[in-house]
């Protein structure tokens, strides 16, 4: 026989013995998933790669895995992914693939979606802030220009989620289209039918799309487009039957789907910590199950918003760093009473693996660390300022200045002597969103969006006046998202309004990257005279762990005790913001893959109030246990319902 013959009998040999390529699709006559052609019904949880250091990733899907989940549910922030117009990180914390492969390997399918707006209590609900250098730009909608950047950013990203569709050998069962869309003001249809042609177009006619919205028809009236599935969300406690006869009316045939069921809720800088009974979460899981629906528990893990990364919502309430979300696994993947609680439901209906479950991570206490001031922000600015100062007749936004994060010191003069107090003011409540004022090097009050817009100062004509106005995290929900940060409206003293500004935008994280702080001597820390307040400061420490113990460096919790605000870095990484002046978190999560055994881990602090460093003793701390219930002091506390949403 020829070779071609021989070859073309194996083929045929093999063709044979291949079993029916793999497929997922939605039995609409049978009210169900199918999966190979089998009735599928799912039981995933929610966990956001882009919250959760690489290094734990197989930690926490094994954790779910073995919590009886058959799938995970991930979202894709765009904004994690796209630094700039078309500069792409999808390395290390970011390697999306990794992660896929990851939960493929475990054995847990994948429902995903890529946005391209996720909500999410992520800065800006996922979008990148460079979208609003076309200022009048309308998100989530047929804009043209938003399009453009949608589809360049859909060509980057589909491509790469191809191979690990189902069909195709991989995890991803469903694929999300936008996010929650019929709770957005915009109810433009033909964005949605845009997105749902673009998706198609790259994963294939076969691929199941679905949307997700609140479960009241008002959502689904703008939320819902012919031909992508539509699924509802809905909490604890609610009438479930009530809830899925809402995706009835969408959907008459087809699985029922809770596609965002919440283990807990979200937080707010000065609002309780949010908590929801292990009981009720299970009681009422187990009523989904009991109708056969599929269900995304959201979270299953919340992890940290690291860096800059928290949301906010509307009136201004930004999220803190930490998003436990009072999750069945903590931010630091513990496992919970919760934990247990939900797998004994699922255990009613689906077998659970057998085996251990990896343990809690032990966490150790590295004690205090002696801190010292560095710089002052206004003496580090030569530093820090590495663009170098912009001079126009108004101030400027962080996005005129092309910054998208973090901090920005915007310069101007006194233009009359204030002998006697004179208020300072944002009539216009534009000030993004934090802003620390001083006057001739003195701390003179701080200026808050919606909290504070006026303060009073004194000085003389000439007097020097420095503003370090703080980005405290874009807006998520609503119709706010066009957060532009920075001094967004004019500032006036008295009734004049202030000219001349100069403004520096602040690489601090390059900065402490490069190890600058560390490489000017520390300021003569002249006596610091006891205030209210001082001036924006950088603060360094530095500690060893001992090596030779054994599985150090171990997870660990950052408690700033008697700091007031600001922002901490160890190693340069930066592990977020703190507030324990206002509650409800006091520590941070400190993930034992960014200390060192071999070299000094050194700690570095952005205090934007006042340091301890006078009254009391000049640390922070290294403990074994989280503090995200704390009291808040705020008088403006804000009451945000539970799993309550508003059409903004
Ligand atoms: O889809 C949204 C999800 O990304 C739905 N949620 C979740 C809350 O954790 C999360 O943002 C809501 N967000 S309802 C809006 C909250 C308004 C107070």
């Amino acid at each position: 026989m020829s070779l071609v013959g021989i070859a073309s009998f194996l083929l045929l040999l093999v063709g044979l013995s291949q079993s029916v390529p793999p497929s997922f699709s939605v039995d609409f006559k049978n009210d169900c998933f199918r999966k190979d052609g089998e009735k599928f019904r799912y039981i995933s949880g929610s966990i956001h790669y882009s919250r959760i250091p690489r290094v734990y990733w197989k930690d926490r899907l094994l954790k779910m895995y073995m919590a009886g989940l058959n799938a995970i549910q991930t979202y894709i922030p765009w904004n994690f992914h796209e630094e700039s117009p078309g500069r792409y990180n999808f390395s290390g914390d970011r390697d999306l693939e990794h992660f896929l492969q990851l939960a493929q390997d475990i054995g847990l399918l994948v429902i995903l979606r890529p946005g391209p707006y996720i909500c999410a209590e992520w800065d800006m609900g996922g979008l990148p802030a460079w979208l609003l250098h076309k200022k009048d730009i309308v998100l989530r909608s047929s804009d043209p220009d938003y399009i453009a950047a949608v589809d360049s950013w859909m060509s980057k990203l589909l491509p790469m989620m191809k191979p690990f569709l189902y069909q195709n050998g991989g995890p991803i069962i469903t694929v999300q289209v936008e996010n929650e869309y019929g709770s957005y003001f915009k109810c433009d249809y033909n964005y949605l039918r845009h997105l749902t042609k673009l998706m198609r177009s790259y994963l294939g006619e076969e691929t199941v799309l679905f949307t997700t919205d609140g479960a009241s028809l008002g959502f689904l009236k703008c939320g819902t487009i012919q031909g992508i599935y539509t699924t509802v969300d809905f909490g604890p406690g609610s009438n479930v039957s009530a809830a899925f006869s809402v995706q009835r009316h969408a959907e008459p045939q087809g699985p029922l789907v809770n596609s965002e069921y919440y283990t807990g809720w979200l937080d707010h800088w000065g609002s309780p910590h949010s908590a929801v009974s292990a009981k009720k979460v299970a009681v009422t899981l187990n009523e989904i199950l009991a109708m056969g629906a599929n269900v995304n528990l959201y979270m299953f893990i919340g992890g940290t918003n690291f860096g800059y990364w928290n949301g906010a919502n509307s009136p201004f309430a930004a999220q803190p760093t930490s998003y436990d979300y009072n999750a069945p696994l903590t931010e630091a993947g513990d496992l919970t009473e919760k934990y247990f609680a939900i797998r004994e439901v699922i255990r009613m209906y689906r077998k659970i693996p057998e085996g251990l479950i990896p343990p809690s991570s032990p966490k150790f206490a590295y004690g205090a660390v002696k801190m010292q001031q560095l710089q002052t922000v206004s003496e580090a600015l030569e530093t820090i300022s590495f663009s170098g100062p912009v001079e126009s007749i108004f101030p400027q936004t962080f996005i005129d200045l092309n910054q998208a994060f973090g901090y920005v010191l915007y310069r101007t003069e006194l233009p009359v002597d204030c002998s006697i107090p004179t208020p300072l003011a944002s009539p216009l409540n534009g000030v993004h969103d934090r802003a620390y004022v001083s006057v001739d090097g003195v701390a003179a009050g701080i200026l808050e969006r919606n909290k504070v817009i006026s303060i009073n100062v004194t000085g003389k004509a000439g007097s020097q006046v420095d503003i370090l106005v703080e980005n405290m995290g874009r807006i998520n929900y609503g119709r706010d998202i066009n957060d532009f940060k920075g001094l967004v409206t004019n500032l006036t003293l008295g009734n004049v309004v202030l000219k001349g500004w100069t403004m520096y935008s602040l690489s601090i994280d390059q900065a402490i990257d490069q190890g600058l702080f560390w490489a000017t001597k520390p300021t003569s820390a002249g006596p610091i005279r006891p205030a209210a307040l001082s001036l924006p400061a950088f603060y360094g420490g530095a500690f060893m762990i001992p090596d030779g113990i054994p599985d150090l460096p171990q997870d660990t919790y950052i408690h700033l005790s008697n700091w007031r605000k600001g922002q901490v870095w160890i190693n340069g990484f930066n592990l977020g913001r703190y507030w324990p002046s206002r509650g409800p978190q006091l520590t941070l999560f400190v993930p034992a893959n960014i200390l060192s055994t071999d070299t000094p881990n050194n700690v570095t602090v952005l205090e934007l109030e006042m340091a301890p460093c006078l009254l009391g003793s000049c640390t922070v701390e290294f403990t074994t246990t989280p503090i995200l219930n704390a009291s808040v002091q705020s008088d403006h506390q804000q009451h945000w319902p539970m799993f309550g949403k508003a059409l903004l």
